[in-house]
């Protein structure tokens, strides 16, 4: 599980939809891709018309410098899928480099981009205002449109445009790109990204060591937004088969045997210690985190629900971002239980903020929130008063769960 259910998600189970600009009907007929497409029995035809504009667009775009701007805690599926795609724009000696202003904060993740030699980079918030973006001509976003990465206003101000907006979320704020793929009902960015290779946009091949990392990764992303594929619907598994020929296994369970910190596991130790049992609830807060360590709440939820007799996990803490002087109340939940829907409970349970923001949301078994600590925010240096505001939000918080999982509310379906 990965940071980025932190974020509210709607998947919509609606019919695909390209999100595009209509002048994608009119490159149907001769596209090159679309002789390359002949034969292979890809099963989604309104691939090839969006390839031929992609690489139209790639074609005009000839020897630029790009940015791929990825979510601050990068998951598996963007970066592998901002890989793939910086080798097809290789072809057209387009250089893309894909960068984060966060952490890499999940063993896996961390363990993926060293072992496959995943070209990631990451830009620490404290160095953005010193970089020269005036190198880049365009910007690639890869599995979210924007809005989960504090690069994006560097991005707006150095007046760089979004070229290409490649991603499964439901459509975020009305975004303008040359080329944009944003289907909803699709569970991963890398199986998208595996339908390109597979349609032949870049000769993906066993023999390059480097495709078999990159494939070795997407694969990576696929298991990893389907919940090792439980999730995973017809054409997941068609683009996993496809890599199939080309992946490594072994690279795949080295991967995934990545141990875990031991911050994480003391935070894991933490939420065990303080969890609250109720009606097959488990929760608890697990205090004050750094930055760094944020992805240790999920994985403790992880962990929780593990346990004999509990359907839901609920685990929570106060992030403290220092660059940014901000605190947060970071959580995440975790269910086996069909009938609680993610979403619906964490913005019943949560609400809104004055903007009409909910403060969480979920999808299938998983959800996340995030409450900003505000004027209460910041460092003090009494330690009494740090252990007040806990103790505070950690009352609040539990109060307002404990108040939906009584028995005879509506929203827990027994
Ligand atoms: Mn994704």
């Amino acid at each position: 599980m990965n940071s980025n259910v932190l974020l509210p998600v709607a998947h919509s189970i609606l019919e695909t939809q390209f999100v595009g600009d209509s002048t994608n009907l009119e490159l149907l007929p001769e596209m090159p891709t679309a002789k390359i497409l002949n034969g292979n029995g890809f099963p989604y035809p309104s691939v090839p018309c969006l390839l031929g504009k992609l690489q139209q667009l790639l074609e005009r775009h000839r020897d630029e410098r790009h940015v791929i701007v990825i979510q601050d805690f990068p998951d598996p599926d963007a970066l592998s899928s901002s890989w793939a795609y910086q080798l097809i724009a290789e072809q057209y000696s387009i250089q893309c480099d894909i960068v984060y202003a966060g952490t890499l904060s999940h063993q896996e993740n961390i363990a993926l981009v060293k072992l496959t030699g995943l070209p990631a980079k990451r830009w620490g918030v404290q160095t953005l205002k010193d970089r020269d973006l005036s190198v880049y001509q365009g910007c690639v976003l890869m599995d979210s449109q924007g809005n989960t990465s504090q690069l994006m206003p560097l991005v707006k101000r150095a007046n760089i445009p979004i070229l290409i907006v490649i991603d499964h979320h439901g459509k975020q704020e009305e975004i303008q790109a040359e080329f944009i793929d944003i289907r909803p009902n699709m569970r991963a960015t890398a199986t998208i990204l595996t339908q390109y290779l597979q349609a032949g946009i870049l000769d993906f091949n066993k023999a390059n060591p480097i495709h078999v990392k990159c494939a070795t990764s997407l694969m990576h992303g696929i298991r990893s937004d389907t919940i090792n594929l439980l999730q995973a619907q017809e054409a997941d598994f068609l683009a996993a088969s496809y890599l199939s020929k080309i992946y490594d296994p072994q690279l795949l369970n080295s991967v995934l045997q990545s141990a875990r910190s031991s911050r994480v596991m003391e935070v894991i130790e933490r939420s065990l210690k303080n969890r609250t049992v109720q009606n097959n609830f488990s929760m608890a807060g697990v205090g004050y985190l750094r930055y760094e360590d944020r992805d240790a709440i999920p994985q403790s939820a992880d962990f929780l629900v593990t346990e004999e007799n509990i359907h839901t996990a609920i685990v929570y803490g106060i992030v403290h971002d220092a660059t940014n002087e901000i605190e947060l109340v970071i959580g995440s939940l975790r269910t086996n239980k069909l009938t609680l829907d993610p979403d619906e409970f964490l913005k019943e349970t949560l609400g809104q903020d004055s903007q009409g923001r909910y403060y969480g949301g979920g999808r299938d078994m998983a959800g996340g929130f995030e409450i900003p600590v505000g004027f209460l925010g910041g460092f003090n240096q009494q330690t009494d008063y740090t252990k007040l505001k806990w103790e505070v939000f950690d009352a609040q918080i539990k109060q307002k769960f404990i108040r939906l999982i009584s028995p005879d509310h509506k929203l827990i379906h027994s």
